[in-house]
């Protein structure tokens, strides 16, 4: 590509010595800036990182289950010097091929903020049962409790203006990051925000680390408290969680 894309890519990383160079030098080519955030890495992610050209934040902090996956992302958007923002992870799962398709789309939606859905699967593509299934009921929670059709509440790419992240309060530092800048947009009426169907690949080096089952029941109950947190108490006094209205107000909630 002659001209690049003027966004900033941001990569949350944590071990991914392995392959960060190859997704480095694949996102430099089409986008301006490529931020590599490293989060207490013990293999050589920063250095690896670094000479293959990315810009490299280092972000100490942790949640107490020890994940800086939030802390890192919210710190490398907040750094980002273009105006869109696309977030993507380190492990080589997510289609930089597509984000020029994605910014299009942005541009022809004129949205704030687009997130991309690695669902439904394209032919030949994996994703184990059990996260999809995971996935799936997520995504039904957060069609009950806020009335959005959400396509994947947990995909850790999403396209952002950097003028709408202040209004966008992230508190989460850990997993839980990735739903609560969806639901932050979803339930802000100056947000606008679409979906966009990517592609997923999986992951050709490095091992998973993710405690499946913990970090599941961590999004379960945050996905429910932040809804309780944000349009009630007022609403749940009278209300029962479930009853229609309940979820006619969610709806209202919809941009
Ligand atoms: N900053 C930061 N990044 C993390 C942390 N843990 C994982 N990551 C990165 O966050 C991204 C997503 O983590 P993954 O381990 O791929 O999690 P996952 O996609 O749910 O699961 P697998 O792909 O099966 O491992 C990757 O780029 C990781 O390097 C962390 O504690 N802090
Ligand atoms: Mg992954």
């Amino acid at each position: 590509m002659k001209n690049k894309l003027n966004i900033s890519l941001v990569i949350p990383c944590r071990n991914e010595a392995e392959g960060i160079a190859l997704l480095v030098k694949k996102a430099l080519k089409i986008a301006a800036e490529v931020i590599v955030v490293d989060n207490q890495s013990t293999d050589k992610t920063a250095l690896v990182a670094k000479k293959a050209g990315a810009r490299v934040i280092k972000e100490p902090r942790v949640d107490k289950l020890g994940i800086g996956y939030g802390y890192s992302l919210t710190r490398g958007m907040k750094a980002a010097k273009h105006e869109i923002v696309v977030t993507l992870d380190g492990d080589g799962t997510y289609p930089i091929d597509q984000i020029e398709a994605t910014l299009n789309f942005m541009g022809r939606k004129n949205v704030d903020m687009l997130l991309c859905s690695r669902f439904p699967l394209v032919d030949g593509q994996a994703i184990s049962w059990w996260r999809q299934l995971g996935v799936w009921l997520l995504n039904t929670q957060v069609r009950l409790f806020y009335g959005y059709d959400m396509q994947d509440i947990l995909s850790g790419m999403w396209l952002v203006k950097k003028s709408v992240l202040s209004s966008l309060k992230l508190n989460e530092g850990g997993w839980n990051l990735s739903p609560e800048i969806k639901l932050a947009a979803i339930m802000n009426q100056k947000i606008s925000i679409d979906q966009f169907h990517i592609h997923h690949y999986e992951r050709e080096f490095g091992q998973s680390k993710q405690k499946l089952v913990i970090t599941g029941l961590e999004h379960l109950w945050f996905i429910f408290a932040y809804r309780v947190r944000h349009l009630l108490p007022v609403r749940l006094k009278f209300t029962p969680l479930f009853s229609i209205k309940f979820w006619k107000s969610a709806r209202e909630v919809r941009v």
